[in-house]
């Protein structure tokens, strides 16, 4: 999978990832959701969420029978887990100085992911400060990086990719009132060499194509399409992103 986004970046300027948090939506409604995505030319389908009651198992078997998309993870923690995926991002929330969500959950998911034989892509998780308290921040118990400090950002990003991480995703938090600023994002950008992700709180292809413009590689939109899950919508966000 991580092969497949490397060569979605060569393909076109910027990926495309959507979003679907299993706590939002009943199995026809997200199987309805994906199809829609795929058509609209998004590049993968990122599932997961902070908190979750549903059971994930069927929900992703489901996307997975119905869509041609890699499947991905996005685990708020190491319940999260589901044999029915292709990859899950293994992230370490590396903004944060919460060891539970550095390294415990980790511990706890590694055998089930071998287990589950899912591909982990080692992600560098950051939290920016986005303008209200997320569901992320509160789960997570930690703080977010200030939005106006790019140089405490640029730092982190730049440690993630000598632990040897594979990828950066900046995140504002689903919902966020403000996304992540584009002088951080430009910022991370130029320190690092690996692929940076950005998310949260981004609800119109023109602030997606700023985004991409301001060095995100790629952009994951999520509550935008749950409250909108507009063909023609999905589609704007695609080709803003593709460029
Ligand atoms: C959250 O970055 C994603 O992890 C998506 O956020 O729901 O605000 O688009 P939104």
């Amino acid at each position: 999978v991580l092969n497949y986004f490397h060569e979605v970046l060569k393909k076109h300027h910027a990926g495309y990832f959507v979003l679907i948090d299993p706590e939002q939506c009943e199995i026809e409604k997200c199987v309805k959701l994906a199809r829609e995505i795929e058509k609209a030319g998004a590049d993968a389908i990122l599932l997961g969420g902070s908190f979750l009651t549903n059971d994930l198992h069927p929900i992703a078997k489901a996307l997975k029978q119905e869509t041609e998309l890699p499947l991905v993870l996005f685990p708020g923690d190491s319940m999260h887990l589901t044999p029915h995926a292709d990859a899950i991002l293994y992230i370490s929330l590396i903004s944060g100085r919460n060891p539970n969500y550095l390294i415990g959950e980790q511990v706890k998911a590694a055998p089930w992911i071998q287990r589950y034989a899912l591909k982990p892509i080692p992600t560098g998780y950051m939290l920016i400060e986005g303008g209200n308290k997320t569901a992320v921040e509160f789960m997570s118990d930690t703080t977010p990086i200030p939005r106006d400090k790019p140089d405490i950002a640029g730092p982190h990003a730049l440690a993630a990719e000598y632990l040897g991480m594979q990828m950066v995703y900046l995140e504002a938090g689903s919902g966020a009132v403000h996304s992540v600023p584009e002088e951080m994002i430009t910022t991370v950008k130029n320190q690092i060499s690996i692929p940076l992700i950005v998310g949260g709180g981004i609800r119109t292809p023109e602030i997606a194509a700023k985004k991409v413009e301001a060095g995100a590689d790629f952009i994951v939109t999520g509550n935008i399409l749950e409250e909108n899950g507009s063909l023609e919508l999905m589609r704007a966000f695609a080709n803003a992103v593709h460029g």
